[in-house]
Formats: C-alpha cells, structure tokens, sequence
C-alpha cells in the first residue's frame, strides 16, 4: 500500500491550487480587511512553529510592520519575554489540527488574559482553535493522514504569504504564487530521483540545513523533517551562523543543504566553498545556478529563474520532505509511523 506520507507530499501542487482558490475566494488578508496595519505575533507548535517562523518574516518585509513567531508554550508562560506590555500584536495561532493543546492555551491566554485579537489559522474549522479565535483561515483540503506535517506546512504558509501580499497588494508576488502549482508539478519528479540518490547514500548520516531570513524557518523545518521521519542526526541555522563554532562537527559524513537568499547569494556560495574544503557534501536549493554556485554544489535544485523567495521556499519544501522520506525507506524505517510521534500533542 502506498505511503500516506509519500501520497500527500506529492499532492502538494494540487493542493496548493486549492490554497490560492479559497485565498481568492475567502479574500485572505494579514491583518484582516479594516483592521488597522501592526505587529503580528505568529504562534505554534512544532513544524507549525518553523512555518510561523518564515510566515513572521516574510510579513515584516511585506508590511513594514513587526512579525515575530514564538512557540506556544512562550505566550502562555513567558509572556513577558515574548510580548512586549506597549505592543497590541494581532495574534496569527497555527494549527494543522487546530486541538494541540499548547496553542489552543496560548490562543484561550491572548484573548482573555492580554485581550489581543486572535487569527486561528488550521486545516480544521471545528476544533478548539478555531472556537478560540476572532477570525478562521481554514485549509480542508491540506488535512492529512499522515503523523508528520508536509503539504500542511508548505498550504499553510502559502495562505499566509498571500494574505500578507493582498493587504500590501503586492501583485507581483501573488502572481508568482500562482504559479508554484505548475512549477511544482513540473520540479517534482526529476527531484524525487535526485534525492533518492542522496537519501540512498550510506555514508552521509549528519544533516545540516542553513537559511537567512524566510529561509531560517524552512531550514528548521527541514531539520525537524529529517528527525521525525529518518531518524537521522539533524541541525539547522542561520547560514553565516554555521561558522561560528557549529562547522566544527562538519565532515566527509555531513550533507550541508543550503537554501539560497536573494541577499545573501554571495555570502551563502562563500560559505559553500568553505565547507566543501572540509569534506562536506553539499546541497543547493536555488532559483537558477551560477557558475560559482555550480562549482560548490555537489546536488542542485534549481526552481526557476525570477522567483521571489516565498515561492522558491515553497517549491523547495517537497524536496527536502522527499529526501527525508526516502532516507526514512532506505533505513527500513515506515515514515507513517514515526517513532514516539503522534499527529496532535494534547497534555
Ligand atoms: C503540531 C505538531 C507537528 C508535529 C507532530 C505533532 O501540530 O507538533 O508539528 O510534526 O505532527 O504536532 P499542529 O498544532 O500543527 O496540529
């Protein structure tokens, strides 16, 4: 019987047709239609978290405005820390299950306790979250089957970089966005052989994944992809960051993915050449190659010429959840059944 997980990242195009009817449809925007432009406080769990993480950055750029994303667990204990008493966020909760407890807390805690306005944004319009919230931005047809989150992940941020890009009309980028179905369908099988490659290489066992700006959350979740479901050695961080001391566990066994800015392009290909003189293997995920690029890139993956990133981030995601889903086979591991996981974490 065929993967629940391999099914569903592989309907990621189809599903993000979808996303942008209903975000059409449904007339999404961040902050909703008349409410005023301001911070927007990003909140989840888990891969949820990683999403809100390049949802907040993308939303600052677009809007001039503050976004920041915390985990759940941060608003309900440490709201001090992570809330500023003089901000009045609008709060944007994500959820693919909309019942994981910790953010239907952090959700119950903003509205009742800071008395902040609250988005739930899920793949369910009926569990607890979505009774928690002020506004719904709710995805069906990105629910899943399976235990880790892939199609969720890359729809739910798609419905959040065009609400963001609808208020600010930023038509430029909804029409890039709008074409990730095509792309995506397009990318989708010369990619899967190449990661299978990669996945199928017993010598590589240590994964890093590096990323500036909207990247940093996609990096994050490509590490938490290559643990839920491979069970392999993972980090991520901030691309120039890896310098600064975490290289040094770099080697002949480490794979050093690294998704490509627009502004760090030549910082980012700097660092590939250094890391290739330590022995790493390297990944690239780009818009389109150079020549330099090309010389450091041991694999590459380029998604299309003049792309904003958002849509690159996008179309980048079904590669690295391929690649952890084929390490996951090759390793006799079942990626629809991680180990200790479940689909929701309710306390
Ligand atoms: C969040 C989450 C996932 C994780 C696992 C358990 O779920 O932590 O990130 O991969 O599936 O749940 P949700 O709040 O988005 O439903």
């Amino acid at each position: 019987m065929d993967s629940a997980t391999l099914l569903e990242i592989l309907s990621q195009p189809e599903t993000w047709e979808k996303t942008l009817m209903r975000a059409a449809q449904e007339q999404w925007e961040l902050p909703p239609a008349g409410q005023t432009r301001r911070p927007l406080l990003f909140v989840g769990c888990g891969t949820s978290f990683y999403l809100a993480q390049s949802a907040a950055a993308s939303y600052t750029r677009l809007s001039g405005h503050p976004g920041h994303a915390v985990p759940s667990s941060e608003v309900f204990l440490f709201a001090p820390n992570s809330i500023a008493a003089s901000e009045k966020p609008l709060a944007v909760t994500i959820s693919r299950s909309g019942t994981t407890t910790e953010t239907v807390w952090a959700a119950k805690f903003m509205r009742e306790q800071l008395h902040l306005p609250v988005i739930a944004l899920s793949c369910y319009g009926d569990g607890a979250l979505a009774r928690e919230s002020d506004w719904r931005m709710i995805i069906p047809e990105a629910q899943e089957n399976s235990v880790v989150m892939t199609r969720s992940f890359t729809s739910q941020l798609l419905g959040l970089f065009l609400a963001s890009a609808a208020a600010v009309k930023a038509r430029g980028l909804i029409e890039a966005l709008a074409k990730i179905p095509d792309r995506g369908a397009h990318l989708l099988n010369p990619a899967a052989s190449t990661m299978r490659g990669i996945a199928d290489d017993s010598s590589l066992d240590h994964f890093i994944f590096l990323g500036h700006g909207i990247f940093y959350g996609a990096a994050n979740e490509a590490m938490l992809k290559m643990k839920e479901m491979s069970l392999s050695f993972s980090e991520a961080y901030h691309t120039m960051e890896y310098r600064h001391g975490p290289m040094s566990i770099a080697g002949t066994n480490s794979l050093i993915t690294i998704f490509i800015s627009d502004a760090g392009r030549e910082h980012e290909t700097r660092l590939l050449g250094d890391m290739k003189k330590l022995g790493a293997r390297t990944l690239v995920l780009c818009g389109n190659a150079d020549d330099k690029i090309r010389a450091h890139a041991d694999h590459l993956i380029e998604v299309g010429d003049g792309l904003p990133e958002e849509a690159r981030l996008l179309l980048a995601m079904p590669m690295i959840q391929l690649l952890a889903y084929h390490r996951a086979v090759a390793k006799k591991l079942n990626p629809d059944a991680p180990r200790h996981l479940s689909q929701v974490v309710t306390l």
